[in-house]
């Protein structure tokens, strides 16, 4: 192909934003405290500097349905003397304060320091990624600089928590519908002390534990991915380790001042569209083999391919499209402290979210580049106007069982409530910037998923930028297909009656998908498309 010739297909990008400037869309109403929407901030917003906290009196719950915060006082600690003595309670806060004011110079140290409020683990935790961090990857001055500056300011915007989050966070439980507004400086202090691993009840295995149903926050399974016959993967972990002391450079160099709302959404199954009797058509497609969702896609609503419990494997050894997103924009690792399991019929939006990091590469390849710097404007609540779905695809083992209509029927409901915003009004909402959800790590098919997606896209109201990462040939034969289903007016019902027709006939190859899509939707395949067409499934048409 020429240089020239563009890399994308189907319709242009004026046609996705129906004629409107980029950003110039809203993922969320304004911020505003309602029984569903908790805002952990003063409002009105001041002009300059960081929201405030709210409220002004400080407030715990130390109960099932908030976020057992470190600093509560009614987190206790046990001591044990290892003598005659008694056990005794200490505010666990106290102890974690004690640990983590002195002067560190070296990771074994400050391992010792997280050891000693987390001592049920001493045995079973493991900082050899840290070690390796510091005595192999970077070199000693950067890591006399790191002990030196940037540890400091970490632990004091970790042991800042009491003053910066004054007001209980609610857990985002399973089947609710429901808000959480933070500032950017509230959520850095969270993450500062995951990154000293100080909340209590979030390290057990036991599957009975209280936060059995939630991500792990924790940072100290990171601090464990190191692994001498896994160079390329345990490189790949150190990488993740330069973009969150990035991020913690940046936030303690100069505190952010925007906001950041996490929503998460819930649509019962039974209120989930009856795919069957839709008769809407596919929504605008413009698809693309250049590009990537986060960069590409500024303003519209940004896919995440994510775990069910999101972030997959961030703090793990993970390191595709959601644990990448998840590093270079740390901010989004909160919602890992409060999202319980997204069940089938769930998905959870988050806006506001900065970018820290550039990058290269991809899985044992990804490195951090340097700095970003985010210009995307804010909205009048303060958010950056950058939102993410997270919606978890299925995980097949074997490939036949996607094409199982219950299976389609699933991620149709999961991609649909993800993209469906019902509190705006559908004018209003921003195309949706996607890519092969769900098949990669999870092995799906990118040209069902396409479709799945299209279809869940066009109820939900909003067109579809999709990002092939690279694959042009997936991008001609969707953008094929695409028009194809436009020309002949194939509805969701239509397309969900082939999809049965496949499922009931298909082999297991599954090469042949398209074609028996084109041939039972009765139009001659392009020329040159197919090489081999089989004269008893085509239908001579008017065209
Ligand atoms: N922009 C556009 N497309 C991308 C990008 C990007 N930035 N990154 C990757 N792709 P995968 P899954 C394409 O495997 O299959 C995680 O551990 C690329 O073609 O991340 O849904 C989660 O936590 C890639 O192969 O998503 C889950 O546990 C494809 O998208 C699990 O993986 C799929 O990316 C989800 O796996």
């Amino acid at each position: 192909p020429s240089v020239d010739e563009p890399q994308w297909r189907g319709m242009s990008m004026d046609e996705i934003n129906k004629g409107q400037m980029p950003f110039s869309f809203h993922q969320h109403p304004p911020i505003s405290p309602s029984s569903t929407h908790t805002v952990l901030i003063r409002l009105p917003l001041d002009n300059r500097g960081p929201p405030r906290p709210y409220p002004t009196r400080s407030s715990d719950k130390w109960s099932v349905g908030y976020v057992r915060m470190p600093n509560s006082p009614q987190s206790l600690y046990p001591i044990d003397h290892g003598d005659d003595r008694p056990r005794e309670f200490r505010l666990r806060w106290e102890v974690i304060q004690e640990s983590l004011l002195q002067s560190f110079v070296s990771i074994a140290q400050l391992e010792a320091a997280i050891l000693s409020y987390n001592h049920n683990y001493a045995d079973r935790w493991d900082f050899c990624a840290l070690h390796h961090f510091f005595s192999d990857i970077i070199d000693e001055e950067e890591a006399e600089i790191f002990f030196r500056t940037l540890l400091p300011k970490m632990i004091q915007l970790a042991l800042q928590l009491p003053t910066l989050l004054t007001g209980p966070i609610p857990l985002l439980k399973k089947h609710t519908n429901c808000s959480i507004s933070m500032s950017q400086l509230q959520v850095a202090s969270l993450l500062a002390n995951a990154f000293f691993c100080t909340f209590p009840r979030r390290n057990s295995m036991n599957p009975q534990s209280e936060y059995a149903m939630y991500p792990h926050i924790n940072l100290n399974s990171l601090f464990a991915c190191y692994k001498e016959e896994r160079p390329n993967r345990s490189a790949a972990v150190a990488e993740k380790l330069k973009c969150l002391f990035h991020y913690f450079r940046r936030v303690t160099t100069t505190a952010p001042e925007g906001t950041i709302t996490v929503q998460r959404r819930y649509i019962p199954k039974e209120d989930c569209p009856r795919w069957d009797r839709l008769h809407n058509l596919l929504p605008a497609l413009h698809i693309t083999s250049s590009g990537t969702i986060e960069a590409q896609g500024a303003g519209l609503l940004q896919v995440d391919f994510a775990n069910k419990y999101v972030g997959g494997g961030v703090l793990n050894w993970g390191c595709v499209q959601e644990e990448i997103r998840f590093v270079i924009c740390p901010e989004l690792m909160v919602t890992m402290l409060i999202t319980e399991v997204l069940d089938d019929t769930e998905a959870l939006v988050v806006t506001g979210i900065e970018r820290y990091s550039k990058y290269q590469g991809y899985s044992s390849s990804f490195k951090w580049i340097g700095d970003f710097v985010d210009e995307t404007p804010r909205d009048t609540s303060g958010r950056r106007k950058t939102s993410v779905v997270a919606i978890d695809a299925l995980y097949f083992t074997q490939a036949d069982a996607q094409f199982n209509m219950k299976n389609i029927i699933r991620e149709l409901n999961k991609a649909y409530v993800g993209f469906s915003a019902p509190e705006m009004r559908r004018n209003d909402l921003s195309a949706i910037a996607t890519g092969n959800w769900g098949c990669g790590a999870f092995r799906g098919n990118p040209k069902l998923k396409v479709l799945i997606q299209l279809m869940a896209a066009a109820v939900a109201g909003r067109s579809m930028v999709y990002f092939t990462f690279g694959d042009a040939e997936l991008r001609d034969s969707v953008s094929e297909m695409y028009w194809h289903l436009l020309d002949r007016s194939i509805d969701i019902s239509r397309l969900i009656s082939l999809l049965r027709q496949y499922e009931a006939e298909s082999t297991t190859d599954h090469s042949d998908f398209y074609r028996f899509l084109f041939n039972r939707s009765k139009i001659k395949p392009l020329t040159n498309y197919f090489p081999v067409v089989n004269p008893s499934n085509v239908e001579n048409t008017n065209d």
